[in-house]
């Protein structure tokens, strides 16, 4: 069967985004994939700009990522940030060498007055990532969180305190401001498959959502449009999206993530467990792919992206021949 395959956008956060975008990758020819990065979690250390979503997918899609930790370079050390804590200055994130070697070319580049598009692209390229990685926006877009201990930027939040002040609000600072980047825009405009990443919706996804252009560019899309859940039986695979939705009293369940792109998908894709959820999804005209969607390793990712492209061929060919 034919898959949808020649122009496939991917939009996503960090770790379980760049899973994603690995399987896609391996399953997808050369040059057919194309991630939409969220830059939210960006953040200025020691005046050096850190982009953890961009990196961890830069990482992934080049194999240089720390499977263990999800984020950070494989085998990494710690020398500067030792020499910076001798130094007394903050070290609570945890950047190692490797990883400072790509923030202070990316800072370098964008002080010289480069745009953090061409930048990304430039990184991925020559650290040899094996698809398109643009920002969403070249202009800044923060998450701050309103918690128990008062507003908080994101990194402070996440790593400094291990997410454990109860969050009550969200913001994304700077979006009404920002354009969206043209590239990313062009992308949606181009894809034939548009797939949402099994990222955080609050944290990776709707940040992106967010910038002026987005949505209405997926909305009109011709392509197909389908999510995978970032829950399996009501519990985050990953981080702190269970304890975060459930502050902010929001469904903790597939359904709940799918009904927040409201609009915006033809399907979406949930774990066996969660079948039950079918009928409801359903319902709210979505077409369902219940499936396996743990990606334990890229073996995971890559059987995950396949059943996906082979899906949405299926999805399409019926859309087309309901069309005719
Ligand atoms: N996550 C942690 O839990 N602890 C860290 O010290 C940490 C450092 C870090 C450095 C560079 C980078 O690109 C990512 C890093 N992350 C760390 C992950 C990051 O905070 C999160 O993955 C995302 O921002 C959430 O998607």
């Amino acid at each position: 069967m034919p898959t949808l395959d020649s122009n496939v956008v991917l939009i996503a956060g960090g770790v379980g985004g760049a899973r994603m975008a690995e399987g896609l990758a391996h399953a997808l020819p050369d040059g057919a994939l194309t991630v939409i990065a969220n830059v939210g979690d960006d953040d200025d250390f020691y005046g050096l700009r850190v982009c953890p979503d961009i990196d961890t997918l830069v990482y992934t899609l080049s194999n240089r990522i720390d499977r263990k930790q999800g984020w950070g370079v494989a085998d990494d050390t710690v020398r500067a940030l030792d020499v910076l804590g001798t130094l007394a200055a903050p070290t609570w994130m945890k950047l190692g060498d490797a990883d400072f070697g790509l923030h202070i070319w990316r800072s370098w580049q964008l002080a010289a007055g480069n745009s953090l598009t061409r930048v990304t692209q430039e990184a991925a390229k020559r650290l040899g990532a094996r698809a398109r990685i643009l920002p969403a926006s070249d202009d800044p877009v923060r998450t701050k969180l309103r918690t128990t201990d008062g507003w908080m930027d994101f990194q402070p939040w996440f790593v400094g305190r291990r997410c454990e002040p109860q969050v009550l609000e969200l913001r994304y600072d700077g979006v009404e401001q920002a354009k969206a980047g043209a590239e990313a825009l062009a992308a949606i405009e181009a894809a034939e498959l548009i797939v949402f990443a099994p990222s955080n919706p609050l944290l990776s996804i709707e940040p992106i959502l967010a910038i002026d252009g987005f949505r209405s560019a997926i909305a009109a899309s011709r392509g197909l449009r389908v999510g995978v859940s970032p829950l399996i039986g009501g519990k985050a695979i990953k981080g702190p999206l269970t304890r975060l939705m459930a502050g902010l009293d929001l469904r903790t369940s597939s359904c709940g993530i799918a009904i927040r792109y409201n609009g915006l998908l033809d399907g979406f894709v949930i774990d066996m467990q969660d079948l039950p959820e079918s009928d409801e999804l359903q319902g709210r005209g979505l077409s369902v792919l219940p499936t396996d969607i743990l990606m334990r390793d890229p073996q995971d990712a890559e059987r995950l992206a396949a059943e996906i492209l082979a899906w949405t061929a299926a999805l399409r060919e019926h859309r087309e021949r309901a069309a005719s």
